[in-house]
């Protein structure tokens, strides 16, 4: 084989060292595709073998030169690897005189390891209660309760535009939740979506029939053997603090209504404001890092109500209702009440919007039609009530093709998924039918993807590793609805491309291959920075190359230097590509554990 030198020179720019074949460094699954990738800019087909753990040939072919394509900037040839269904554990690609990263063939299970970690993530970063070894997979990851307790007032004073915020008179206790990402941050509008991920893999799997690898006692978690999923335990940690951010009922509030982030001066009315949720708790300054949470010195206040945390709530809660309806009819009850009271503040109040403050993101969104639909879906499916019936379909969410995958500012398809999941049979016929046509035209692009990604763009986003995933999981729902496999490849792809079928050749998860990312942008797994901090534990994944707001130092460098699939670096300075979050992470989980069980 000859590479391509000055093409891969300049693609590699900055690059950790090279690798030429780009392959699945889990593995594949012996009765799924399989697909790797060898860099080259022969335009006709090169040889390669698979060699096993003794270095025998155990198959061979012709790699197919594939057209050029932008997001991958290097020339790509795919090897088809679908003969090689005898399991092993240590296969190798060779192309020449190189060989790739070892990689494994084996049943669906191979997944459960990584379905296991990626909820791992789930643990590691509670808020509130110590982290013990013995669940967060040893010594290193075990750190103090960070946050304990955490009862917290509204932010008053001066913001950095100069207005004057007037503050609340009461204290709620938000002990607990999830760490957003790096930061220390608990945010209710991306609280939301990755919790909902979590419980719509219960509902999902429930619905189906479908054995996953999580449930009660399969997890290392200190509710292990509670009776309950895991899956449901994880979960569970979360919705008690989404709920703990509503406001009480019967609160008036002086807030700014329908005014855009960045108005200055803002101009505030007072608003019953009972039942909707803070934006967030969160540090009144970022904080350095490393920064382990329980050392956090900054002062921490609830940020002002928003709408969009008020029908984030009102989603989850009416989820929470459903899916505990049994199983607790109590907390049931509380998700249910809550969730109805965070409806109608929203409707009092459809138009107050996040603004910005120092010290944590924002998660501000202009447009809220998205999450009063999404929320109006899930109580229909809980409540089966005519009005939320009636906003469901008098909303262009029902008429409309779907028109981005899921993502915090981007929730129909959520809302979709809950009906066509556990609404009623009509209703949910129709949301199927909607989230198969999404995914036809997502598996359309795949062909245009040259490591088959079922993306054609080149623009990748902040996140954008959990842009693929979250097309995945409704690819992979729509292959089990119709049975179409053309629906299950590219879903697959998604996972060999984070796993490290890509034209870097890294997996993107932590403690999978030995290509892996091992610095990400966080507080706490923050031994690039500090030794005394521990690496990250393995299951963890990196937000991804992000071509779009490269506004860390590390990716200011690489500013207009790099193609799409390759503006990443394993830094953790780069918070703009190689952070990591609860929203990236669920979505892993979800699609790991669909590895795993039973396909389609
Ligand atoms: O995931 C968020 C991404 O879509 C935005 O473009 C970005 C900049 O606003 O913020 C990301 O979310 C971050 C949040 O604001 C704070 N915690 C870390 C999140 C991941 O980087």
């Amino acid at each position: 084989m000859r590479t391509g030198l000055a093409l891969a020179a300049a693609s590699l720019l900055c690059a950790p060292a090279a690798a030429q074949l780009h392959v699945n460094q889990l593995g594949y699954i012996a009765d799924a595709p399989k697909r790797a990738f060898v860099q080259s800019d022969a335009t006709a087909p090169v040889g390669w073998s698979v060699v096993d753990d003794a270095g025998r040939p155990v198959l061979t072919g012709q790699s197919v030169p594939l057209a050029p394509d932008a997001a991958a900037g290097v020339p790509l040839h795919r090897i088809d690897l679908d003969p090689l269904a005898i399991e092993g554990a240590d296969y190798r690609l060779v192309v020449g005189e190189e060989r790739s990263a070892p990689f494994a063939v084996g049943p669906a299970r191979l997944y459960a390891p990584l379905a296991r970690d990626a909820l791992g993530f789930f643990y590691q970063n509670r808020a509130g209660t110590p982290i013990e070894a013995t669940f967060a997979g040893g010594a290193e990851w075990a750190r103090p309760a960070g946050h304990l307790p955490e009862r917290a007032t509204c932010f008053s004073g001066t913001d950095d535009r100069g207005n004057r915020w007037p503050g609340c008179a009461y204290t709620l206790d938000v002990t607990g939740g999830w760490y957003d990402a790096g930061d220390h941050g608990k945010y209710v509008v991306n609280g939301g979506i990755s919790l909902w991920t979590l419980l719509n893999l219960h509902e999902w799997s429930e619905a189906g029939g479908r054995a996953l690898p999580v449930a009660d006692g399969a997890l290392p978690l200190p509710e292990a053997g509670n009776g309950v999923s895991d899956l449901l335990d994880h979960a569970r940690w979360q919705m008690e603090f989404m709920l703990a951010m509503q406001v009480p009922a019967d609160t008036r509030l002086s807030l700014p209504v329908d005014q855009a982030p960045g108005t200055a001066p803002l101009r505030f009315s007072t608003v019953e404001a009972g039942g909707m949720a803070h934006h967030k708790v969160a540090d009144v300054a970022w904080t350095a890092l490393p920064m382990r949470p329980d050392r956090d010195p900054q002062p921490r206040f609830l940020y002002p109500p928003s709408t969009a945390a008020t029908l984030n709530l009102a989603a989850t809660a009416a989820q929470c209702a459903r899916v505990w309806r049994d199983l607790d009819p109590t907390f049931a009850a509380r998700c249910r009440a809550a969730a109805v009271a965070a409806w109608n503040a929203a409707e009092r109040n459809p138009r107050i919007l996040a603004h910005d403050f120092a010290g944590s993101g924002s998660y501000g969104d202009g447009d809220l039609s998205d999450e009063r639909f999404w929320a109006a879906a899930e109580l229909f499916a809980t409540t089966g009530d005519a009005r939320f019936a009636a906003v469901v379909r008098q909303s262009p969410f029902w008429r409309q093709p779907i028109a981005a995958e899921p993502g915090w500012a981007s929730v129909a398809p959520l809302g979709l998924i809950s009906i066509a999941v556990a609404g009623p049979d009509s209703d949910a016929a129709t949301a199927r039918t909607m989230l198969v046509d999404a995914a036809r035209r997502w598996a359309a692009e795949a062909p245009t993807s040259a490591v088959g990604i079922p993306y054609a763009g080149t623009r990748y986003q902040w996140g954008s590793n959990s842009n693929l995933l979250n097309r995945a999981m409704i690819l992979a729902m729509a292959a089990g609805w119709t049975g179409d496999q053309a629906l299950e490849r590219p879903a697959i792809a998604v996972m060999d491309y984070l796993l490290g079928a890509n034209p870097l050749g890294m997996s993107y998860v932590t403690g999978y291959g030995v290509r892996r990312m091992e610095n990400p942008h966080h507080r706490f797994w923050a031994r690039q920075l500090d030794a005394s901090y521990p690496p990250p534990p393995p299951g963890v994944l990196s937000g991804g190359p992000n071509n779009q707001a490269m506004s860390d130092d590390v990716a200011k460098e690489l500013r207009g230097r790099c193609a799409a699939q390759q503006c990443w670096r394993d830094d953790a300075r780069a918070f703009s590509m190689n952070e990591v979050a609860i929203n990236w992470n669920a979505p892993l989980a979800w699609m790991a554990a669909w590895m795993a069980g039973d396909r389609p």
